[in-house]
């Protein structure tokens, strides 16, 4: 099986901590780094939280500090769901693990000019890092094999009624990357809401008995409440995860090309990620796979699998 090459841009948060689980350990994945941004809290929680997950699990992989705040608009948190510490529940060691000397927008610059264009780009918070990574050095936009991101939805949205969160924190970092012509996967809300976590899935992993298994269900036991609080859901969902999984195994997944643009006017639908599902506009090829639906029972066969590579 050839290894796909990685960066795992992150904003941790709950469901990006068992998003590193996968892409640290999961035989499909070489995970280059972990570069991290704003998103779910501010930066000064985020990158210790990822900071804390890599100490947790005993990962060796290095971790990027991003950019603080977002492009244009004022920063928004999702307290809410995260919590004040944006990783609430799990109680951690304190912290021995450092961050790179270099920054995360250096790192992704650096690392994808020496590439042979085999490196994906896994976004799974706002895009405000790799928004300003490809305008510092644009000659990183070819070299980039493809990005899949989770953010939007062609439905719903879950921060305002027209969008989700990674794209309403940095709507204009979003414009950037949607219309950068780099090939797109987009995991949006309408696929990654088909994650919610039950109590049954919970049990399953902390059931595996080693670190990673615990370390998910303290993650996972605080978004249960959140998200059936917040939204209705029978679990919470592990958006970010999806990514993971689908370089892992695409087939788990349906996706649909579709021409996706982010709105950046400012009105009420500020954020949106407008997706021409029906191809209406005619004119404008798609830019995008935009995730659809998934096998839960095979997806969360492969997040058990994941689990079970740690001691
Ligand atoms: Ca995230």
């Amino acid at each position: 099986m050839d290894r796909q090459k990685i960066i795992l841009d992150c904003d941790p948060g709950h469901d990006d901590a068992i998003a590193i689980m996968l892409a640290a350990k999961h035989p499909a994945i070489d995970l280059l780094g972990i570069t991290v941004v704003a998103g779910n809290q501010t930066l000064d929680k985020t990158l210790p939280n990822a900071l804390h997950i890599c100490q947790t699990l005993e990962l060796d992989v290095p971790v990027y500090a991003g950019m603080p705040l977002p492009l244009v608009r004022q920063q928004v948190v999702a307290a809410n769901i995260h919590g004040e510490s944006g990783l609430d529940g799990p109680v951690f060691e304190p912290l021995t693990r450092c961050e790179e000397k270099i920054g995360a927008v250096q790192f992704i610059i650096d690392t994808l000019m020496a590439s042979d264009g085999d490196i994906t780009l896994v976004p799974v918070g706002p895009l405000t890092n790799i928004a300003v990574a490809m305008r510092a050095q644009p000659a990183i936009v070819p070299k980039i094999k493809q990005i899949v991101l989770m953010g939007g939805a062609y439905g719903l949205g879950n921060t305002t009624p027209a969008a989700e969160f990674n794209i309403y924190a940095d709507p204009e970092a979003a414009h950037v990357v949607f219309s950068s012509g780099v090939p797109l996967v987009m995991m949006g809300l309408d696929l990654t809401n088909q994650t919610a976590c039950t109590m049954a899935v919970i049990e399953r992993m902390e059931a595996i008995g080693n670190r990673a298994g615990k370390l998910f269900g303290d993650i996972m036991r605080f978004t249960h409440k959140t998200q059936h609080d917040a939204y209705g859901l029978d679990g919470g969902p592990v958006h970010d995860v999806t990514c993971v999984a689908y370089l892992i195994d695409p087939t788990i997944f349906t996706v649909q090309d579709m021409y996706a643009e982010v709105d950046i006017t400012g009105g009420p639908s500020y954020g949106r990620t407008l997706c021409d599902y029906y191809h209406v506009y005619g004119d404008k090829a798609p830019n995008c796979k935009v995730g659809i639906t998934l096998d839960q029972e095979r997806f969360w066969d492969l997040v058990a699998e994941s689990v079970e590579q740690y001691s």
